[in-house]
């Protein structure tokens, strides 16, 4: 099935009219259990359920007009001009909705992610492009078809559409329409982020192929889908008790686990730098000590440090760098 055939199963065949201007927010997010591997990589089928913390006020408020002859993206202010990349991406995403290939848009998306928290802006991005495509032609589609085409952009956006604790539904459907995400009803004010962006000269290798390699080519993956099965339920169960140290446990082990079947791959892949490594003896040293503290990383170097706001202020002290999100505490 092509990503626009999915579509239309959502959307039908209704005519589409465009209002003025379509808009909206959505918020970046990290995940406690990653989506590592694809089972579809047309629709950005997940191999295994996840499930990630959304952060509240930051990420992308994205505005789309109908209108000239080619499309346009604005990020931040700085007109991206083909064959970018990232325009391609998004083009080939508005084609998904495109009612006719000589209708075109402007797409103006700033992000609220500071620099220096080293996020990914995919998740957010795609997102809010989707709820924005959503708003613009008046579709009044509910989550989970948000959460399903917001996928197509991006794997990780399918879990942008919701602010707190969200779980994506890995599903099995071939079509793809039982893979989506949901929010979970449990809230937990006082959880906090905290961004430490590690510096780093190479060009990494994108997640995209990160997680490809690694399901091709890692013996170790074999047993990625069930440590992710478990973790998610060991989370869910966390989230359910309040239980800091459980969740914190459990996202530091998946994430580990998750970078062990790229250390196993061919060519392998390692996201760490000599800084990563520091700040997670830093934490592993703090623990120690009795500060409950843990960390998750992504594909890329930087680490992302799991606490509560009663330790903020140790937090802080250790790693003045830090950028700290309140993920629950969204205006
Ligand atoms: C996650 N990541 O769950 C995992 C952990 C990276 C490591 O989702 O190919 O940009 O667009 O579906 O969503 C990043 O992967 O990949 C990601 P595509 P995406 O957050």
């Amino acid at each position: 099935m092509t990503r626009k055939e999915a579509v239309r199963k959502i959307v039908g065949d209704r005519p589409l009219r465009a209002r003025e201007k379509g808009k909206a927010y959505a918020p970046a997010n990290i995940a406690l259990c990653k989506y590592w591997g694809k089972r579809d990589e047309e629709l950005n089928l997940p191999v295994n359920s996840s499930l990630s913390i959304s952060l509240g006020s930051l990420g992308a408020t994205t505005e789309v007009v109908a209108g000239g002859d080619k499309d346009t993206f604005r990020l931040n202010g700085e007109h991206i001009e083909g064959p970018a990349p990232a325009l391609a991406r998004v083009s080939a995403f508005l084609d998904l909705l495109r009612p006719s290939p000589d209708v075109f848009y402007h797409v103006n998306s700033t992000s609220t992610i500071p620099v220096a928290a080293g996020l990914a802006s995919s998740a957010s991005g795609f997102a809010a492009l989707a709820l924005a495509m959503n708003d613009l032609y008046d579709l009044n589609l509910e989550g989970k078809s948000l959460s399903i085409i917001a996928r197509l952009g991006s794997g990780s956006a399918s879990r942008s559409i919701y602010h707190g604790f969200v779980e994506w539904q890995a599903g099995s459907r071939d079509d793809g329409m039982d893979s989506y995400a949901t929010r979970l009803t449990d809230e937990w004010r006082e959880l906090r982020l905290g961004m430490i962006k590690v510096s780093h000269g190479e060009k990494a290798v994108g997640s995209r192929a990160g997680m490809k390699i690694a399901k091709e080519t890692s013996r170790l993956y074999r047993a990625w889908p069930e440590k992710a099965a478990e973790d998610l339920l060991s989370l869910k169960e966390a989230i359910h008790l309040k239980d800091f140290h459980l969740l914190g446990r459990t996202a530091e082990s998946n994430a580990l686990g998750m970078h062990a079947t790229m250390m196993d791959s061919w060519p392998p892949i390692l996201y760490w730098q000599p800084q990563s490594v520091e700040v997670m003896h830093q934490i592993w040293r703090l623990r120690s000590e009795g500060l409950p503290v843990y960390f998750t990383m992504d594909a890329g170097p930087n680490v992302k440090i799991l606490f509560e706001e009663n330790s903020r202020a140790d937090v802080e002290a250790a790693f003045p760098e830090v950028t700290v999100v309140a993920p629950f505490l969204h205006p």
